[in-house]
């Protein structure tokens, strides 16, 4: 089901937990502002979620709350994760759910990675 954005951070979420390393995960890159690790459930060749450290629901408490030097750690750390993966030539597709009507499930803000594979047109 998918989450309300407006409702308060919960610290027990299963991306938390995996932040705080009391469930494991397949990092794939990790520094002061961001984890990125493979999706459990991959949608494409490379599926990869980037998610900011800091306790932020979604795309909309990060963008308004968040300071500037987390925000710009966050971008430039999905930035890093595409090009240590080798995506950046042929291309690669990014994908933050927001909310109820964006489909999100787990309520701390994450971007999806995707690339291995040609995408066409827009998701449905
Ligand atoms: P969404 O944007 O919140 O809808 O995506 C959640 C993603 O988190 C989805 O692709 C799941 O496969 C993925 N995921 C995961 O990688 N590990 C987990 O323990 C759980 C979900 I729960």
């Amino acid at each position: 089901m998918a989450i309300d954005p407006r409702l308060p951070y919960d610290p027990d979420n299963v991306f938390a937990k995996i932040l705080r390393g009391e469930i494991p995960c397949k990092k794939v890159y990790e520094d002061d502002f961001a984890l990125a690790f493979h999706d459990i459930s991959p949608k494409a060749p490379v599926h990869i979620l980037v998610l900011p450290k800091g306790p932020y629901v979604s795309w909309d408490d990060f963008s308004a709350k968040a300071p500037d030097a987390e925000i710009a750690g966050f971008i430039r750390a999905v930035g890093t994760v595409a090009r240590e993966q080798g995506l950046v030539d042929p291309g690669y597709r990014l994908l933050a759910n927001i909310g109820q009507h964006g489909g999100q499930e787990v309520p701390h803000l994450h971007v999806h990675l995707f690339g291995g594979r040609q995408f066409y047109g827009m998701i449905s």
